[in-house]
């Protein structure tokens, strides 16, 4: 690689693809990666387990499946050119507009030819020898790599339902992480839906319209705020894109990676009850994640915190008719935005329809899926149809099943065993020039995506380029650096009220997995500076060394 600005990618002997660079994924990140890679000189290619480019917007294609932060913040940032090629239509963009961006970004960047579908890639080997990544797939590709990265997407693995008698229920069966292409008809099914995650809250309203009867079975209720979405105001986004410079910038230096919460810095306990009421209810009726925003001490405190909380109880009781219905979604086992804030439209409203039945899937849970519906501890359900909106194996799951391993024949799987443990999120001591895209122990998950995606991809490519300037062949995050980093992931997550919730931030939705907070929630902005002072100190916590 690295000798040469103009690599190109060739076939060895045996059928080997040389490359400089091997991407695995081709959502935002993998995306992103190649084409800022190819731009630089090297030769790229990208392993993509699906028929089409976009990731997490080509797979949840359920009823309702829309973004939760503003269209014009959860978009790429990199070219003004681009911006200005794309016209969001709605405040929140739904999957079908995000799918198509993504592929008018692929066109627009004429990214495919580059890009093999339909590959999934299931095994990466470090060769010490010759310091390369021998990448398999299971179409039967080797490729032999300089850097392989893994971009390979925090939510890309569904959690498979494990109910027992899974396989004899009769009827269909959908996961919401993989809905069908050509869409469902629920009109005139009596239909059964397991989990009441964001993927969930998003679909019940949507499925509720259609079927006959919905009933809905919720082991947790989960905070959710309205997100009052529209069209795009196009004379806002004009006024937007008038400061886009500045607005990109700040959503780089913001704690979540974007404007659109406008944080106070005021304390929920410094104000009056009439003066915290009046924020909560500004916000409510604004929308979507400035609730989270409302004070500076919201995921800090739990005094604070029960302010929130109680506010979102007294709107859920306000719109949920029938008081029981009403009290058994209201969370009250772990604090408000702990998980993942949920934004939706007429979620709440739902469970106002006649034809819309809730069960308490935590007092009388599940026992086991029959070939008519499903039993819990104290009734059978007759169904036609099943969706599990059961959630993701987050963060880890996708790395994890690939059978990666780096210097010594270690797999990272065995090394992973207790938790996931990086050096930034970005690489793992022991497995040289191999990256990860919003790894564990980067903001990730708990940000604006897109912007966290944008930096680990301008860092890790200024990275892998300032080892061609330097003659160097080789990355590696050192075992002190990486102790060091989990350390800090740890104590700032520890600051919070985050690890009272069992969510799938800590592994917790996963039966066996380890229970750690795996995103770093020191903040967008407070990450981005670290990892710059880190690479102006010659890639400090790295070690550097030539090709073989
Ligand atoms: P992905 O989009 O997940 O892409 C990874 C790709 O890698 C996938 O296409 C997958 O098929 C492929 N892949 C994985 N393993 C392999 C393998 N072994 N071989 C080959 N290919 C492989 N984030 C936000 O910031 N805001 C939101 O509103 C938001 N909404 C979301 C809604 C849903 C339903 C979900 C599931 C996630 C949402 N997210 C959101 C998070 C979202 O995942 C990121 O915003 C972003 O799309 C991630 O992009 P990515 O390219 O890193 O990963
Ligand atoms: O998954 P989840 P998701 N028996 O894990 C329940 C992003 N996203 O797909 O909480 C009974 O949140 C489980 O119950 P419990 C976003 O980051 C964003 O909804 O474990 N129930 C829970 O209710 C989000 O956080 C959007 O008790 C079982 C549900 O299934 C992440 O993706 C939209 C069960 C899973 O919820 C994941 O969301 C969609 C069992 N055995 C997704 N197993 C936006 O709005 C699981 N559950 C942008």
């Amino acid at each position: 690689m690295a000798s040469s600005s103009t690599t190109v990618a060739g076939s060895g002997p045996g059928g080997v693809t040389t490359l400089d660079v091997a991407v695995v994924g081709a959502g935002f990140s993998g995306m992103y990666l190649l084409h800022r890679l190819r731009g630089l000189g090297f030769s790229v290619r990208v392993y993509e387990a699906g028929d089409g480019v976009g990731g997490t917007w080509f797979w949840n294609r359920y009823p309702g499946a829309r973004v939760d932060m503003e269209s014009q913040e959860y978009s790429y940032s990199f070219s003004e050119d681009l911006e200005d090629s794309w016209t969001w239509s709605e405040r929140y963009s739904a999957q079908p507009e995000l799918l198509a961006y993504l592929n008018h970004v692929a066109d627009r960047l004429d990214l495919r030819r580059d890009i093999q579908l339909n590959t999934r890639v299931s095994a990466a080997r470090f060769d010490e020898t010759a310091r390369r990544w021998i990448v398999e797939t299971d179409s039967g590709d080797t490729i032999s790599a300089r850097f392989c990265i893994m971009a390979t997407g925090c939510l890309s693995v569904i959690k498979e339902p494990d109910f027992e008698g899974c396989e004899t229920f009769k009827g269909p069966t959908y996961h919401t992480g993989r809905w069908p292409r050509e869409g469902v008809d629920f009109t005139g099914l009596r239909v059964g839906v397991i989990g009441t995650g964001s993927s969930a809250i998003q679909s019940i309203p949507h499925i509720a319209a259609q079927a006959k009867h919905l009933t809905i079975f919720q082991r947790t209720p989960n905070y959710s705020v309205p997100a009052h979405n529209g069209p795009l105001d196009q004379q806002a986004l004009a006024v937007w894109k008038a400061q886009r410079a500045e607005n990109r910038r700040k959503e780089r230096e913001s704690a979540g990676g974007f404007l659109s919460s406008n944080p106070n810095e005021k304390s929920a306990l410094e104000v009056s009850e009439a003066e915290r009421r009046a924020e909560f209810e500004a916000r409510w009726a604004v929308g979507g994640f400035a609730m989270g925003a409302a004070f500076n001490d919201l995921v800090s405190d739990n005094r604070a915190n029960a302010t929130v909380a109680e506010f979102v109880a007294e709107k859920i009781r306000a719109i949920v008719k029938d008081p029981k219905t009403a009290e058994l979604l209201t969370p009250r086992t772990y604090p408000f935005a702990t998980k993942r804030l949920c934004v939706d439209t007429g979620y709440y409203d739902t469970f106002n329809r006649d034809n819309v039945t809730l069960i308490d899937a935590a007092t009388t849970p599940i026992t086991r899926i029959t070939p008519t519906g499903l039993s819990t501890a104290a009734a059978d359900f007759t169904f036609d149809a099943i969706v599990y909106a059961i959630g993701f194996d987050a963060m880890t799951g996708a790395l994890s099943r690939i059978d990666i391993r780096g210097r010594g024949g270690v797999t990272l799987r065995e090394v992973w065993a207790e938790g996931p443990k990086t050096y930034l999120g970005l690489m793992v001591a022991g497995f040289p020039n191999l990256f990860t895209v919003t790894g564990p122990g980067s903001p990730s998950v708990l940000s604006n995506m897109v912007v966290s995606i944008e930096q680990h991809v301008d860092w890790i490519t200024d990275a892998i380029t300032h080892l061609r300037d330097h003659q160097m062949g080789l990355m590696e995050a050192t075992q002190a650096a990486q102790d060091a980093w989990v350390a800090h992931v740890n104590e700032v997550a520890d600051t919070t009220l985050y690890p009272q919730a069992n969510s799938w931030y800590l592994g917790a939705n996963i039966p066996g997995k380890p229970r750690v907070f795996m995103p770093y929630i020191g903040g967008v902005g407070v990450y981005r500076e670290l990892c710059d002072a880190v690479a102006a100190k010659g890639y400090e916590g790295f070690v550097l060394s030539p090709p073989a």
